[in-house]
């Protein structure tokens, strides 16, 4: 089994990969809760939803989330009582926040409701939140302290991150289905997605790294940083703002301790030398921008097949 961590878009892109490639078996992917938010009186839960839809196959393809050809007529009616559409809700996709809304109200688990968005998208990988606890990101910039959507969207990453903190944190646990399946994997993938505020949580579970690190698999990073910039997000600023090095070198930095091998763009080649001696961590360097279907199962196949060639440090890692 080969089980991912990943956030949004460029998480969902590399496990729509992964779920396709030849020869990977079964996929689960644990995914970023920290981004979710109350809206409308609905949980919204943007990272699980773009992960949802994107190996549904019925991701919006300009936007990476929501959902294609969607339409927007309740935000324009909630617009028209003098709400702010700041966040843009489509249609179909309020549906999903109505449905997940009510069964938690109802007792079901966000383990349990996620499983029955996937079934009813008929995704044959299994989808789980990184906890069924409530945690909030919170990013520290110099207009105060924001809710991680009022940074990220309302006001379109504008502000310098001076700190990420997670709310809720140290109450939060792993779930029993993320722990098992850490335990069980065959390969774990940290997907291409920001280092800090969507890997950051799943890592910052409490028992989350004694899992990994317990875990008999090799541990392979997806560099979400190419030829110094993010592939989409704030993962840049972010990082030159929190003292990082903005390349996959900065970023295995981070995963220093957890990871076995690294994957990092052609445009970075010159980085993998740096990886490898400071870090002791293997490198494949090879195209990593992903485009559409193709491009996401080949650089899963190739990650697959650089993964499975290393030899976990296994509980030599801390
Ligand atoms: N991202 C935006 O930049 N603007 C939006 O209006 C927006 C709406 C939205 C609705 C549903 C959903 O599942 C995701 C949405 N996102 C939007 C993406 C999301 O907020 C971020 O990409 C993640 O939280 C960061 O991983």
């Amino acid at each position: 089994m080969i089980v991912a961590l990943a956030g949004g878009v460029g998480g969902a892109k590399l496990a729509q990969g992964l779920m396709a490639a030849p020869g990977a078996g079964d996929l689960t992917v644990v995914v970023n809760t920290a981004d979710d938010f109350d809206l409308f009186g609905l949980r919204i839960c943007p990272d699980i939803d773009t992960v949802l839809y994107t190996l549904g196959g019925i991701a919006n393809p300009e936007t990476g989330w929501g959902i294609a050809g969607d339409t927007f007529a309740t935000l324009d009616a909630l617009a028209g009582l003098g709400r702010d559409p700041w966040f843009r809700l489509g249609d179909r996709d309020f549906a999903t926040h109505i449905h997940r809304t009510e069964r938690l109200r109802e007792g079901a688990s966000l383990t349990t409701v996620t499983a029955e968005l996937a079934t009813a998208l008929g995704i044959v990988a299994t989808v789980l939140p990184m906890t069924d606890d409530r945690v909030a990101t919170v990013v520290e910039t110099p207009a105060g302290a924001l809710p991680f959507q009022d940074y990220f969207v309302r006001r379109r990453q504008a502000d310098d991150v001076l700190g990420v903190t997670f709310e809720g944190i140290e109450r939060a646990r792993p779930t029993a289905g993320v722990e098992a399946a850490l335990a069980g994997a065959g390969l774990v993938v940290f997907c291409p997605s920001n280092p800090i505020v969507s890997i950051g949580p799943i890592l910052a579970l409490p028992g989350a790294r004694d899992a990994l690190a317990a875990s008999p698999a090799p541990v392979v990073a997806v560099s979400p940083i190419v030829g110094g910039r993010a592939l989409k997000g704030p993962a840049d600023r972010m990082l030159a703002t929190l003292g990082s090095e903005v390349s996959p070198l900065g970023v295995a930095r981070l995963y220093a301790g957890l990871i076995d091998g690294m994957v990092l763009d052609d445009q970075d080649a010159d980085k993998a030398a740096a990886i490898e001696a400071e870090l002791g961590i293997a490198t494949l360097v090879t195209g990593t921008v992903m485009g559409g279907f193709e491009s996401r199962r080949a650089l899963a196949t190739r990650v697959i097949q650089f993964g499975r060639s290393l030899v976990p440090v296994g509980s030599g890692r801390t």
